[in-house]
């Protein structure tokens, strides 16, 4: 199987998570120009934002970088009529199936990598042409599936003939050696990226990223159907206890609404979703993003050559 690095003609297998409020141009372009592939994250943006952010991406970077997008978003279609006048590299898909955009994204030359957390979803997104499939994680920050990222990765790569990028809980070069080991043949990262001088959430978000050990992340919206990993704190303590009393759905999501901008630009890390993945306890000190990816691609080399032998 082909390694994402040729398919995505970037230097390293690795792909940006695509974090919304928080993955704009200034991270993808750090990512895509220290050799991996940035990306910036639609959330809930209108076309009109992502367009400039699409064209300040292009002012700091002349490498591939490409844009996510959050299929819960109101104004997908609208995004994706831009995204194909706009020709970027490559375009991933989260929270549901983007099985209608693909014919219109692939004949504009985009390369599409939906994330899925099953197998069912891989099988029927590589039939209908993605270039690579994206699977993630329980362990995985922000809207999460079931099925941990050992489970997921060798069973989607038994069942589907293109490459397959691991995501969820992936943060250093033993954690790509393994997704490499389970069949993957890329990674997809993001509490990592959280990290990079380039990444440009309030200062309290980060502080908490850096404080954050194995066991302080929990899921809300389990009760409702929208589970979503956030780190411990008074909104999840909150959450959780009217899930617990069986809060109806719609009154769930308005109470949701808005709770992510708050922790990323506001910096209220209590009464904000703080989303992150698993992983936040390896995550310790800002560094470049270029510095994130080298050091865990040197240290997966190390290990892949046998210099840390196993058996
Ligand atoms: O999409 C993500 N992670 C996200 S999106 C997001 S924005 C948000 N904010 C507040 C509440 C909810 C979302 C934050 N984090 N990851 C990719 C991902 N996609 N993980 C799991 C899935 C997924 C799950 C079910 C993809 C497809 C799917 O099936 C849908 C179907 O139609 O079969």
């Amino acid at each position: 199987m082909e390694d994402i690095s040729k398919l995505f003609g970037v230097r390293y297998p690795i792909l940006q998570g695509g974090m919304a409020w928080i993955a704009d141009y200034r991270l993808a372009a750090a990512v895509s120009n220290g050799g991996g592939l940035g990306l910036i994250a639609a959330g809930n943006a209108d076309a009109d934002f992502v367009r400039t952010q699409i064209e300040k991406a292009r002012e700091r970077t002349d490498k591939p970088f490409g844009v996510n997008v959050m299929l819960m978003n109101p104004h997908t279609e609208e995004i994706m009529r831009m995204l194909v006048r706009e020709k970027v590299a490559l375009v991933t898909t989260g929270a549901g199936n983007p099985g209608k955009y693909m014919d219109a994204l692939k004949g504009a030359g985009i390369l599409v990598c939906p994330v899925v957390a099953s197998v069912a979803l891989a099988v029927r997104l590589a039939r209908s042409g993605a270039d690579a499939i994206i699977a993630e994680g329980t362990e995985a920050g922000g809207h999460i599936g079931e099925l941990t990222t050992m489970a997921l990765i060798p069973q989607v790569a038994d069942a589907v003939d293109v490459p397959v990028i691991a995501a969820g809980g992936i943060a250093d070069g033993r954690g790509v050696a393994a997704a490499y080991m389970l069949g993957a043949r890329g990674v997809q990262v993001g509490t990592a990226f959280l990290a990079a001088e380039e990444c440009h959430i309030s200062r309290a978000y980060k502080e908490m990223i850096f404080r954050a050990k194995d066991t302080d992340s929990t899921v809300t919206g389990r009760s409702t159907g929208h589970p979503v990993r956030v780190l411990k704190n008074k909104m999840s303590k909150e959450i959780l206890a009217l899930e617990r009393q069986g809060i109806d759905p719609d009154e769930f999501e308005s109470r949701m609404a808005g709770t992510l901008r708050m922790a990323v630009v506001d910096g209220d890390v209590s009464g904000g979703s703080v989303m992150s993945g698993q992983i936040a306890g390896l995550v310790r000190r800002e560094r470049p993003a270029g510095e994130i990816i080298e050091t865990m691609f040197a240290e997966a080399k190390e290990i892949y050559d046998g210099k840390k032998k196993l058996f």
